[in-house]
């Protein structure tokens, strides 16, 4: 078999570090890394490339197009949902901007490879946005083409980088005398908030799951930001990063759509604290709601319904929330405060 080269934007992210060590542990895959932040050693080690720059500067994207071909880009760059808040314009740029300008490399990777390039895309429950708390209640498991009408920034922006990859794929240059030579293969799933063992997330409105969990192995006080009745979808992070590489791996005539819900485990906010105190029975957990974020989190659904995924791709995840506490994330994180 030949070699493949991946581009991983976002490298230095929490999905990022997982799929980098997936790749690691396989022959014949080189890892070209992108990420605004130097990169630790280790992570470094296992990449073929790594790069320090900007998904927002051409000259640099041009050159890094010029020195390599990549077969498959997972683009992971991206401001989230609370970041996007506090700083839209610059959300806007990277979310958006960023995105246009991966596609645009994959299109010109194609055209000179003469060949499909993928584009990866993780997108997120945040293109959600059910309108109060009952709509909520009585929607159940959401649909992909249900409730797209997000309140935030960023799931604007990632419902909006969805319809790019598509027309990408689909329709793009329609009017050109000749039939466009590149193509972009895009494939996105999107994501319930991701928990992992290693690694804290920056600037999500999922994060109170993982931030509760992490100052409980820390031995932290941790004043919940959201109400104990608080309900949306949980992935562990080895599912996460599986869930891509199983989309990636697909053949293409059995994806009946480029947009895929992906689900597995949905506990309430209360739930979670009973799952960390199982572990940490002295950790201090309190709920101090914050209204703002709160209100984002009751436009996101309680569960998805991502049967497409199971039936097209064969999705599953391995971690229900039993599994996921008991054998990845208390394990996970006693390892890493161990003193
Ligand atoms: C966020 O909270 O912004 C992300 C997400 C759900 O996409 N974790």
């Amino acid at each position: 078999m030949g070699e493949k080269t991946i581009l991983i934007t976002g490298a230095n992210g929490e999905i990022g570090h997982g799929l980098i060590s997936h790749f690691a542990e396989h022959d014949g895959i080189k890892v070209v890394a992108l990420d605004l932040n130097t990169l630790d050693e280790e992570t470094r080690s296992k990449c073929y490339k790594t790069y320090t720059g900007d998904i927002l500067d051409n000259r640099f994207l041009e050159s890094l197009s010029t020195g390599h071909d990549f077969d498959v880009i997972y683009h992971l760059a991206a401001l989230l949902s609370t970041r996007a808040e506090r700083q839209p314009t610059i959300a806007h740029k990277v979310n958006v901007d960023g995105t246009m300008n991966l596609l645009e490399m994959a299109i010109t990777q194609s055209r000179l490879q003469g060949k499909e390039v993928k584009l990866i895309y993780p997108s997120s429950i945040a293109v959600y946005g059910l309108p109060d708390a009952g709509a909520k209640g009585r929607a159940g498991k959401v649909g992909e083409d249900q409730w797209a009408e997000p309140r935030t920034m960023y799931g604007i922006n990632k419902l909006y980088c969805e319809r790019l990859g598509k027309y990408y794929m689909n329709f793009y240059r329609q009017l050109d005398a000749q039939p466009m030579e590149g193509k972009v293969d895009f494939r996105c799933v999107r994501f319930p908030g991701l928990i992992s063992a290693v690694t804290l997330p920056t600037g999500g409105t999922s994060d109170f799951a993982p931030e509760m969990l992490h100052h409980a192995a820390k031995g932290e006080t941790y004043n919940c930001f959201v109400r104990e009745d608080t309900r949306i979808p949980f992935m562990a992070m080895p599912d996460g990063v599986s869930a891509l590489l199983r989309l990636e791996a697909a053949p293409r005539e059995k994806l009946s759509t480029q947009v895929y819900n992906v689900g597995s485990f949905s506990p309430s906010a209360a739930e979670l604290k009973r799952y960390v105190l199982k572990a940490f029975p002295s950790a201090s957990i309190n709920f101090v709601p914050d209204l703002k974020r709160q209100a984002i989190l009751d436009s996101w659904p309680a569960d998805v319904d991502d049967s497409l995924a199971r039936n097209d791709w064969g999705w599953k995840p391995e971690y229900d929330m039993a599994r996921a506490f008991d054998e990845y994330l208390i394990p996970g994180v006693s390892k890493l405060y161990k003193k």
